[in-house]
């Protein structure tokens, strides 16, 4: 069946288009003819236009068409096909699109994505069967639909891909047909005589982090006893248990944190002696001379006074909800520290130099592509590939080129579908499988040596909540498919040469911008460093960021990188804080409408080219004078 081929295929027909085609399918040309003649065409559906021009060029049509001579569906008397009329059965062609999420928000299941796909059109030929069967027993022949009360009213009538007749009541059907490139003929090879520095060295990567094999169901709604809710609850008390853990861990690293008790046993302390505490910041206060914070672990709950003239109290407003610190002060004996001191996990302030590397290797370190906006720059990134490949303009832009050897994308490299309110209008590829193909038709002209690794972000085909342990591979399959690509969880921790680069998508930026004062999206460095001083990458529960009820939190910053690198905030920025290479890559779309209306200006189309042996800033290549829209 000729539609059912096409749905197959995710191509559509109008109706009088199939009734052209139909009696021909099979016997004077192929499904793959076809679709190969539509593909060419930057088209999805096939109309009347196309069909016969097809036909035509196949010599099984006249050379002109008969004035008015529009083919009519041959099943009934009744009006003829509304032209351009998609059949995507009761699913409007909108709605199919449209209306649809990316993944649960908080509690994905396993193996059940609800991405949509475009694939609701799928369901068209079974749908078609009861309509026909509906058809004959309401005698439906034409436009004019018995009521109960006997009155008549004209409708129109739409005929399906099979010629029955379908009566659409309420929505029009939109009449503009849509085509989209997923940029398959983008080929570009390296620069004849061009010689690449960085395929002569061996590679040299690990990944030290990855999260893609992490098990990604939720517990059960109900335990053993049929109890709602209550598995959830022990699996992110688990999780805090585990971040609690482990910033105890980092915290016993700084050799100013001593004899530190838990907080259950405060009760055996008395009154006036010194004690330190570690836990998770429950709640955070201000009050006339200081700030109260209160801090739970294991074991209870304790208050900490501390007084706006401690030098400390100055680390208070970098203090997110459910970080976790250290406090260091006198008991009072009735549940409340005075604080002197206050301890971030942070990172120490010095690093031991890591040996230098026999030679100069570089990484690209890309986020946020959103390939599949019509805000994407795709000719900035058409450019950037060309780059890539020895089309430079003088001997510096050739060094660096010539030395890359690792690719980094940070999360959101297609835009997805259904991610923000009206996203649809802004969407040049409106179908997730094609975004996906559209990005490994780019990246496939990414040279050989380099090798690309590929995290997700909350614009990807991925499970939503934090940590992310990769792409769901059934949507992505393009990218699995690249040979120098490796997929990466968010987080993940890239060794390179030695070096570690913590890359992560960056939603937690979200939080410290709202939480934390002076901190805002325009300055996204100094944001990922409150993160980095807190060691977590999403600390605040509840708020925007999403984090999965995993018995183990992943999200902390464990061991201290080498170079910390997010994105999803679209803003190219760097620092370096206690010898910590902080960078947020910015981003490959112009601004969208959602982000004008909330002030975010994005810097697009820049390229950081990292030197992996310092893990610090070597150039930035600017590509975008030629995005649209900046
Ligand atoms: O994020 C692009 C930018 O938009 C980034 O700065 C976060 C911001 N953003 C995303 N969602 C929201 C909402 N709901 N409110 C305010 N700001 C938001 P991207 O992940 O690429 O959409
Ligand atoms: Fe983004
Ligand atoms: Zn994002």
């Amino acid at each position: 069946m000729l539609v059912e081929d096409l749905l197959k295929n995710n191509y559509l027909i109008t109706a009088p288009a199939y009734h052209l085609l139909q009696p021909h399918y099979g016997r004077d040309f192929t499904l793959s003819e076809l679709i190969k003649f539509v593909k060419a065409k930057g088209k999805f559906v096939i109309d009347l236009e196309i069909a016969e021009e097809f036909l035509r060029g196949k010599g099984l049509l006249p050379v002109e068409r008969p004035e008015g001579g529009e083919e009519k569906p041959p099943v009934s008397e009744g009006k003829g096909a509304v032209e351009g009329s998609i059949s995507t059965g009761n699913a409007p062609l909108s709605a199919a699109l449209n209306g649809v999420e990316m993944g649960d928000t908080t509690l994905p299941v396993e193996g059940e994505s609800s991405i949509s796909t475009g694939d609701e059109a799928h369901q068209t030929p079974v749908e078609e069967a009861s309509y026909e069967n509906e058809a004959d027993e309401n005698g439906l022949s034409g436009g004019d639909v018995p009521l109960e009360n006997g009155d008549e009213v004209e409708v129109p009538v739409v005929y399906g891909d099979y010629g029955i007749p379908i009566t659409y009541v309420e929505e029009e059907l939109p009449s503009a047909e849509k085509s989209y490139d997923v940029y398959d003929d983008v080929r570009i090879s390296p620069k004849e005589g061009f010689s690449y520095r960085a395929a002569q060295i061996p590679d040299d990567y690990a990944i030290a982090l990855d999260l893609t094999h992490l098990k990604v169901s939720p517990p059960k709604a109900k335990n053993a006893s049929g109890k709602e809710g209550e598995l959830l609850v022990e699996s992110y008390r688990s999780l805090f248990l585990s971040r609690v853990r482990k910033m105890r861990r980092i915290l016993r690293e700084n050799p100013e944190v001593g004899g530190v008790i838990d907080i259950g046993k405060l009760g055996y302390i008395s009154a006036g002696e010194q004690v330190t505490v570690i836990g998770l910041v429950n709640d955070k206060r201000e009050s006339a001379k200081g700030y109260i914070l209160e801090i739970e672990d294991a074991t209870g709950i304790v208050k900490a006074f501390i007084s706006r003239d401690k030098e400390d109290a100055g680390l208070v407003k970098g203090i997110m909800h459910d970080s976790v610190i250290g406090v260091q002060g006198q008991y009072s004996g009735r549940g409340i520290i005075f604080a002197d001191r206050i301890y971030l996990p942070d990172v120490p302030k010095f690093r031991r130099k890591k040996p230098p590397l026999e030679e100069k290797v570089y990484a690209v370190l890309l986020s946020d592509i959103h390939v599949g906006s019509n805000k994407f720059c795709e000719k900035a990134f058409e450019k950037f590939l060309e780059w890539l490949n020895g089309n430079v303009e003088n001997e510096a832009h050739a060094e660096l080129v010539s030395r890359i050897k690792y690719l980094i994308l940070a999360g959101d490299v297609v835009d997805g579908i259904g991610i923000y309110p009206g996203q649809y209008n802004e969407l040049a590829i409106p179908d997730i499988f094609d975004q996906y193909e559209a990005l490994a038709n780019l990246l496939r002209n990414v040279p050989g040596h380099i090798t690309m690794f590929i995290g997700p972000g909350n614009h990807d085909a991925a499970r939503a909540a934090l940590p992310q342990p990769g792409f769901y591979e059934e949507y992505a399959r393009p990218l699995f498919k690249l040979k120098n690509a490796v997929i990466i969880s968010n987080p993940a921790v890239i060794r390179l040469h030695g070096r570690d680069f913590l890359i992560a998508h960056g939603r937690g930026i979200e939080d410290v911008v709202t939480e934390v004062p002076g901190r805002d999206h325009h300055h996204p460095a100094e944001a990922m460093m409150e993160l980095l001083k807190l060691r977590h990458l999403a600390p605040t529960f509840g708020e925007k960021v999403p984090l999965a009820p995993d018995p183990e939190d992943f999200l902390v910053i464990e061991s201290v990188p080498d170079l910390f690198q997010a994105g999803h905030v679209h803003v190219l920025e760097f620092l370096t804080y206690n010898g910590v290479f902080i960078i947020n890559t910015g981003t490959w779309q112009a601004q969208t409408e959602f982000q004008k209306m909330v002030n975010i200006v994005p810097t697009p189309a820049k390229v950081p080219i990292i030197d992996v042996e310092t893990a610090r800033l070597r150039a930035v290549v600017n590509f975008d004078q030629f995005c649209e829209g900046v």
